[in-house]
C-alpha cells in the first residue's frame, strides 16, 4: 500500500490504476488496505474541481467530456474522468464506447480516463468513486469530471460526491422538461442542452423555456446549449462552471456542501456495513426451517445480545 502512495503523487498511470481497483474491490483484505491508502491520501486530497455530468444514455455526455477535457487541457490544466455506470451495462461495451468517444483525451497525458464497475463494490458504485476522487486529487489533477449514465436515483447520488452538477438535456427539453423529474432538478446546477447543431431554434427555444421553469421553482441553476460534437459552448459552459464554483468557494458553501456531503456519505458506509454484516450472520441460519419470523428475532438476538431483555 504505501508504495503506492509515491507513484500516486506523481500521477503514475500504473500505481493510479492499481489503487483504483484496490478500492472497488469486495475483497475484506483489500478493503483494509484501501482505508489506509486513503488515510494516506486524505493529505493531499481536496484541491481539485468535481463537476458531475450526468444525463440520459445518448445526450452526450461522453463527447462533451472530451470536448470540455480537451479545453482544459489546453488551458494547462490536468483532467481526471471518472465513467460510473449504475446500471450492469459495463460489460455491453458502453466504456469501451466511452474510450472511442474520447479519443484524445484517452491519449493525452494530461488526462486520465478511469470506467467504474458497480459489481462487488462496498456500497454501490457511488462510495467508491468518491474515494477515487479523492485519488486523483491527490496525484495532482486539477478538475475531475464524473460521468454518470442513469437518469433518476444515479444523478442523485452523484451530486453527493461533486461540488457541481451539469444535467445534459436534448433540444426539446423546455416542451414538458423531457421528463426531467422534480427531484432531479434541484440537485443540478447548470442545464446543458446538448446537439443544439441539430435544432439551433428548439434549443434556443428550450434555455428560454427551462430559464423560465428554474425561476418559478426558485433555483440559481443556469441554462447553458452546446453542441460537443461540433465544440460549440463549451467555452461558455466551462466559465460558467467556474463562476459557479468560485462563488461557493468565497461564500464558504463549498467548504459547508463538501462537509454535508462527507456526513452522507458516513451514513452510506454505515448503512452498507451493517447490511453486509447482518447478512453474514443471517446466512448461518440457512438450512434451519424458521418462520420469517422466528429467523428475524434470532437475528436481532444475535446481533445486539444486550438488547435480549426489551
Ligand atoms: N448532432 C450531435 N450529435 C452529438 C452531439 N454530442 C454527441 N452526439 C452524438 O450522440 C451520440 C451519443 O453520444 P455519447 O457522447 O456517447 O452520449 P452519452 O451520453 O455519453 O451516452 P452513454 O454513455 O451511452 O449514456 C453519439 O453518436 C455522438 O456522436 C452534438 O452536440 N450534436
Ligand atoms: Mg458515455
Amino acid at each position: 500500500m504505501s508504495a503506492l502512495l509515491p507513484g500516486i503523487l506523481q500521477a503514475d498511470r500504473v500505481a493510479l490504476g492499481r489503487a483504483l481497483t484496490l478500492i472497488e474491490s469486495y475483497n475484506k483484505a483489500d478493503r483494509h488496505l484501501a482505508s489506509d491508502l486513503l488515510k494516506a491520501v486524505q493529505a493531499y486530497a481536496g484541491g481539485a474541481k468535481r463537476i458531475g455530468i450526468a444525463g440520459i444514455p445518448g445526450v452526450g455526455k461522453s463527447t462533451l467530456i472530451e470536448a470540455l477535457g480537451m479545453h482544459l487541457i489546453n488551458k494547462g490544466l490536468k483532467v481526471a474522468v471518472l465513467a460510473v455506470d449504475p446500471s450492469s451495462r459495463i460489460t455491453g461495451g458502453s466504456i469501451l464506447g466511452d474510450k472511442t468517444r474520447m479519443p484524445k483525451l484517452a491519449r493525452h497525458p494530461n488526462a486520465f480516463i478511469r470506467p467504474s464497475s458497480t459489481r462487488g463494490t462496498l456500497g454501490g458504485v457511488t462510495l467508491a468513486t468518491g474515494e477515487a476522487i479523492v485519488v486523483c486529487e491527490a496525484a495532482g489533477f486539477d478538475v475531475v469530471l464524473v460521468e454518470t449514465v442513469g437518469v433518476g436515483q444515479s444523478e442523485i447520488a452523484i451530486a453527493d460526491l461533486v461540488d457541481l452538477l451539469v444535467l445534459m438535456v436534448l433540444p426539446g427539453a423546455g416542451d414538458d422538461l423531457q421528463g426531467i423529474k422534480r427531484g432531479l432538478v434541484e440537485f443540478a446546477d447548470i442545464f446543458c442542452i446538448n446537439k443544439m447543431d441539430s435544432n439551433a431554434l428548439l434549443a434556443r427555444q428550450a434555455q428560454a423555456d427551462l430559464r423560465v421553469a428554474l425561476r418559478i421553482l426558485q433555483t440559481s441553476a443556469d441554462v447553458v446549449m452546446c453542441s460537443a460534437l461540433r465544440n460549440e459552448g463549451i467555452e461558455v459552459l466551462w466559465e460558467t462552471l467556474e463562476k459557479y464554483w468560485d462563488t461557493m468557494q468565497r461564500s464558504g458553501e463549498l467548504q459547508n456542501k463538501r462537509s454535508a456531503q462527507s456526513e452522507r456519505n458516513f451514513e452510506h458506509y454505515f448503512e452498507a456495513l451493517i447490511l453486509m454484516a447482518v447478512k453474514s450472520v443471517d446466512k448461518s441460519f440457512q438450512g434451519q426451517e424458521l418462520s420469517p419470523r422466528l429467523r428475524a428475532e434470532q437475528l436481532v438476538e444475535r446481533l445486539f445480545p444486550h438488547l435480549q431483555d426489551q
